[in-house]
């Protein structure tokens, strides 16, 4: 039987594609694997440890805290922390990014910005969550990293990944050079490369939108819901709509069978929903190296200026031709978004 290989040797082993690295990203990327593994642990049998429901705080989007997402920030943090690679953590879990200034972090040279727990409202009723994690390289020299450091525009990334608790726990990441995934083997305690070069289909049939908003979207975005439920054989429609309100799990599908996954600017959030910084800008980065597409319906969402650590962006992700014919719509019947940002934006009705 032929030994998958584990994530240790695979990233091990792609170091060759970096002349200058010294090993620090591929001990970063280690690191990662490591707390993914003890919150799958954790996630994996939720149910019956008392860890399931709210811990009662309250995080700087005003959501719930769920005492996973806490749990899950606080394990990627000290894994990140003890690793010695990273000089700050920005999390969706944290309102102000967490300088590490031990000693062993002294010399650290990369700034992680990641959203722990994304989609925990789902952790309850067993529908599958995820991690996102973004890396850079510190721009600053000298003393302190500081939100700066955190601030750069997608296209900085150094790598990107994120981690699926579903029926299977997945680790899929990219260091600018393809996609990669990797499915974690609980008899071995180890990720296993399962899905090498991953690559999205150019087209699709699956769109994913939270329709209950339909009233509340800007008329592209209608539009373009109505142009994937048309009866039209030659372009397969109508579209499958698939929405399991779970960013990773529904982007990960669409990186697997093709599809379009989208969260516009509502009336309740003028700027999306998203965060750019932690969920955007890595997915982006992601899903562009396995042949997609991200933009925020007009504009390439890893070119967006970053201005706050916690900013929102509208997205619309996933195969090439499928964003493309929504950004058609966008710009046909909402172009009075067009805007390079959304403040002040116009009435959406
Ligand atoms: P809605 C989860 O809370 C999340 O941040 C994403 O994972 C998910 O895609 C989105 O929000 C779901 O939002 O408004 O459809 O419930």
């Amino acid at each position: 039987m032929k030994i998958a290989k584990t994530l240790g040797q695979f990233i091990i082993e792609k170091q060759a594609d970096f002349p200058y690295a010294k090993g620090e990203l591929s001990r970063l990327l280690r690191d990662i694997g490591i707390a993914a593994k003890i919150v799958n642990r954790e996630v994996n049998k939720a149910g019956l440890a008392d860890i399931l429901g709210e811990a009662g705080t309250i995080n700087i989007q005003g959501e719930g805290q769920k005492k996973l997402d806490v749990y899950a920030n606080e394990q990627f943090i000290s894994a990140l922390k003890h690793g010695g690679e990273c000089c700050i953590v920005a999390s969706e879990e944290s309102d102000e990014y967490i300088p590490i200034d031990s000693e062993i972090s002294k010399d650290a040279k990369y700034i992680v910005a990641m959203d722990p727990l994304d989609g925990s409202s789902n952790i309850d009723v067993n529908v599958a969550v995820g991690t996102i994690f973004s890396i850079y390289h510190r721009k600053s020299t000298g003393g302190k990293a500081t939100i700066d450091d955190v601030l750069q525009r997608g296209t900085e990334q150094v790598a990107a990944g994120y981690v699926i608790y579903g029926s299977s726990t997945m680790l899929v990441y990219t260091t600018g050079k393809g996609v990669n995934g990797f499915t974690l083997d609980p008899s071995i305690g180890e990720f296993c490369l399962s899905h090498p070069d991953m690559k999205i289909p150019k087209d699709g049939v699956i769109y994913s939108i939270n329709e209950g908003y339909y009233a509340h979207f800007p008329d592209g975005v209608k539009k373009y819901i109505k142009y994937c439920q048309v009866e039209d054989a030659k372009t397969n429609r109508p579209y499958t709509s698939r929405y399991i309100g779970s960013m990773v799990a529904d982007v990960h599908r669409n990186l697997i069978k093709g599809g379009v996954f989208i969260y516009p600017v509502t009336a309740s959030a003028p700027n999306g929903k998203l965060r750019l910084v932690y969920e955007c800008n890595p997915m982006a980065f992601i899903v562009e190296q396995a042949g997609g597409k991200a933009t925020n319906g007009y504009d390439r969402i890893l070119d967006l200026e970053v201005k706050e650590l916690h900013q929102r962006s509208a997205i619309f992700i996933g195969s090439e031709n499928m964003v493309n014919k929504a950004e058609e719509m966008m710009a046909c019947f909402s172009p009075q978004l067009t805007k390079k940002n959304f403040e002040g934006l116009v009435e959406l009705q």
